[in-house]
């Protein structure tokens, strides 16, 4: 994914010459050079559920990393969680400035969703259904939605556990749902396989979620390549600062039961999926 990305930014944001030098800099700083790339890894696998995927699914793929990568370039800025650090480097507007932040990360909204639309070896109807998707997962009714709450909260004595469900449902979990049904609808599959990835995305968004919250409690910033303790340090209402770390764990527990129940229909084909959800629910940085 690291490549394939490189090879885009470079196409379509570097050597073409169209592109502002300064603009295809911080566009590269804020994609390149770290990241799990859980993203692209869950729409690769869940695709492969169905057969071998065509050659356009990294392309897919790589479209919702630009998603999430300019989410967070613009979640780093000062007006939102004004953040210095990100992926163990200096923030696109530490490295460059505000403005080319803002601009890096529109580009690569933008550059997403041409990705999606002119990905080679899928159908029409997949390339049509993959945009609606992303343009309902990534906006108003999905993170940007979840993002506004989310900000909007922080003036909030507390909220309760549908309000924080909610706002994570939307800032964090939409784009991993979307990740896992995109898998399915590239290679055509039947409504009831979008309808079983996307639960199994809901799923582990919340427990990718509920790991990063206790993450910013439990671990410092050396191993998250992030500021930690931020959360409780501007008392952000999350569920591990309501019940506590060991209700964290044990519902972390009972969410990769869940993941393993909704793809039992797969078998041995979704044992990485599976896999993955232990990952997620256990991960250290
Ligand atoms: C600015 C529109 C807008 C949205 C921002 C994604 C997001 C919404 C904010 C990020 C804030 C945050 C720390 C959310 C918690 C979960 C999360 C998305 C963590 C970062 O994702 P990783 O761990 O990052 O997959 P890497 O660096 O591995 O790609």
């Amino acid at each position: 994914m690291e490549a394939l990305l490189g090879e885009i930014l470079a196409r379509d944001a570097g050597v073409s010459g169209q592109v502002p030098e300064r603009l295809a800099a911080a566009m590269r700083h804020g994609a390149l050079g770290g990241g799990k790339r859980l993203r692209p890894f869950l729409v690769l696998e869940s695709a492969a559920l169905f057969g071998p995927p065509p050659a356009g699914a990294a392309e897919v793929a790589a479209g919702l990393e630009c998603v999430h990568c300019y989410s967070l370039i613009h979640d780093d800025l000062p007006a939102m969680d004004d953040d210095d650090l990100r992926r163990g480097r200096p923030t696109v507007h530490k490295a460059f400035d505000e403005a080319s932040a803002i601009l890096a990360g529109d580009a690569l909204l933008t550059l997403a969703f041409g990705l999606t639309a002119g990905a080679t070896g899928l159908s029409d109807a997949a390339r049509l259904a993959l945009v609606s998707r992303l343009a309902q997962d990534a906006g108003a009714v999905g993170m940007v939605g979840g993002q506004a709450l989310d900000l909007a909260a922080e003036a909030e004595d507390s909220l309760t556990e549908a309000q924080i469900a909610r706002i994570q449902s939307m800032k964090t979990g939409a784009l991993i749902a979307y990740a896992c049904e995109a898998g399915a609808i590239l290679m055509d599959a039947p409504a009831a396989d979008r309808q079983r990835l996307r639960r199994y995305g809901e799923i582990i968004g919340l427990a990718f979620q509920l790991a990063d919250d206790l993450l910013d409690e439990t671990a410092d910033a050396a191993t998250l390549g992030k500021a930690a303790g931020k959360d409780r340090e501007r008392g952000k209402k999350t569920l591990p600062a309501l019940y506590g770390q060991d209700w964290t764990r044990q519902r972390l527990a009972a969410l990769v039961q869940e993941a393993e129940t909704v793809l039992a229909p797969y078998g041995e084909a979704g044992a990485l999926l599976v896999e993955t959800a232990r990952y997620i629910a256990g991960r250290d940085r």
